[in-house]
């Protein structure tokens, strides 16, 4: 089932995600729905909180072309960032059309349990790296406009009160 995808501002989108206990069929059913819905906006990444469910899960595809690598990470946490960073023009699917610029550490070191309650580590690099930043900012309440400085998220977010009005009033 596609999900909707909540757009900032909204104060879901600003709050810390709790850890997800036991893998029940609600949180298989969750993450099916998020790729679901993910492959459908499109994108390359989504977090619980932003289709308004406060728990901390992720999931990601960042493979463009060619097969598909869906991702499903539950309570992940950053173990190591490289010193080295990079620049990536950054969107987000709950701030939608708008694009800047924001740098990150390049590699980096992820522990997580998939969905058989099993652990796994992985260290990403390139656009899976800059990826799974932006999603475990998510369940920190952290998007990438608060990267940026006051003017310019400021004009981003009237956009999206701007876009949110619009939406309403379309029904
Ligand atoms: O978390 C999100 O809002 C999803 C976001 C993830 C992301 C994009 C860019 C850098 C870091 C994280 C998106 O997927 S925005 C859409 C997008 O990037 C995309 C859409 C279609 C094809 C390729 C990329
Ligand atoms: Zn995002």
């Amino acid at each position: 089932m596609i999900r909707s995808i909540l757009i900032h501002p909204d104060p879901r989108l600003k709050k810390r995600c709790e850890p997800v206990g036991e893998i029940t069929d609600e949180v298989r059913r969750l993450a099916a729905d998020m790729l679901e819905t993910m492959y459908d906006a499109p994108g390359i990444g989504l977090a619980a909180p932003q289709v308004g469910v406060m728990k901390r899960l992720l999931v990601m595809d960042c493979i463009k072309d060619g097969p598909a690598e869906p991702m499903v990470l539950i309570n992940p946490v950053v173990d190591w960032a490289s010193e080295d960073q990079t620049i990536y023009e950054e969107g987000c699917l709950s701030i939608p059309d708008q694009y800047a610029d924001v740098k990150r550490p390049a590699e980096v070191r992820v522990r997580w349990t998939d969905l058989e309650g099993a652990q796994q580590d992985r260290q990403f690099a390139g656009l899976w790296a800059t990826c799974v930043q932006h999603e475990i900012d998510h369940l920190d309440g952290k998007l990438f406009i608060d990267y940026l400085g006051p003017l310019k998220r400021q004009m981003i977010t009237r956009k999206m009160e701007k876009l949110k009005r619009e939406r309403a009033r379309e029904g």
